[in-house]
């Protein structure tokens, strides 16, 4: 289902020749946007929304797919996975929008969710959503993605908000500091989202990634317990993304983890439990 592009200021619909969106100032650079809604059919690349609770990810997925998930004011709105697609500069393109999360050391359903996709469902790009106005509380998540994935693009949402507050960030500083593109947005205005598509584009297509940043334990004897936990979860599980993180949970007592090694489905985590 091809959805038209009812909302002003994002860029033309598919049928729209590029720069009919006379009122549009960011037309020139979103007329290669098509929201593909519900069906994305052939996809290049699948592309995760995370981030904290609140932060603005359905905003930006119902932005990029002409859908219509659940937004409000509040946190914990959206509550399982939902898909849809898009096609930016030719590529095809499937999102998956997440329930907000604080950490990948979850400890509820709704960010089980989440972190099951972002550790094993290997998805292209990962976008955090984070908010401008609460950098401090939002760049833990953003660290922890950082340690499983170069393939991070950070959507520095909310951005009027901190105007708005005198709160200005740095972002050409951020993206050195975490190695990734930081990229100011106001996603409900539809502010940034051509340079957040670059941005994903660049990231999708990239032959040499950042690599994924690795914080070590200093105690030698705590690195060779994790090193060969890690190898043994590889053993029984060959190809299982992220064994490390899989393995420093283990050691932490991670029950759902446990279990999931123990009935077999660790590899079978990033399996959508509910239909989207
Ligand atoms: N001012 C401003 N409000 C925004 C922006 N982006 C989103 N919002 C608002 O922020 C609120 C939360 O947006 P959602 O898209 O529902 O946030 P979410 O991250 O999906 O939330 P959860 O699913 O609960 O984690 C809504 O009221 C949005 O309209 C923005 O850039 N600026
Ligand atoms: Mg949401």
């Amino acid at each position: 289902m091809a959805a038209p592009l009812p909302t002003p200021g994002v860029g033309p619909s598919p049928a729209e020749p590029a720069g009919a969106c006379t009122s549009c100032a960011l037309a020139p650079s979103t007329a290669r946007l098509a929201r593909l809604g519900l069906a994305p059919g052939r996809h290049d690349h699948v592309v995760a929304l995370a981030g904290n609770p609140n932060t603005g990810k359905s905003t930006v997925f119902n932005a990029l797919t002409g859908l219509r998930q659940h937004v409000g004011n509040w946190a914990g709105k959206t509550v399982a996975r939902a898909e849809g697609g898009f096609s930016f500069g030719g590529a095809g393109y499937r999102i998956v929008d997440l329930p907000g999360t604080y950490s990948l050391l979850s400890t509820s359903t709704d960010e089980d969710v989440a972190r099951d996709v972002l550790l094993f469902g290997r998805p292209d790009v990962v976008v955090v959503v984070v908010d401008a106005t609460r950098l401090e509380r939002n760049l833990p998540l953003v660290l922890q993605i950082r340690q499983i994935t170069g393939r991070v693009v950070v959507a520095l949402n909310l951005v009027d908000e901190a105007r708005r507050h005198g709160i200005t960030v740095d972002t050409r500083h951020l993206t050195r500091e975490l190695g990734v593109p930081v990229v100011a947005t106001a996603a409900r205005r539809n502010e940034g989202l051509p340079e957040l598509l670059a941005a994903i584009a660049q990231v999708a297509t990239a032959d040499d990634p950042p690599k994924p940043l690795r914080l070590t334990h200093h105690d030698p004897a705590l690195e060779k317990a994790v090193a060969d936990l890690a190898a043994q979860v590889e053993a029984r599980f060959p190809g299982v993304p992220n064994s490390r993180w899989v393995a420093l949970r283990l050691l932490e007592g991670d029950a759902g983890i446990e279990e999931a090694v123990r009935n077999g489905t660790l590899g079978d985590l990033a399996t959508p439990r509910e239909a989207a």
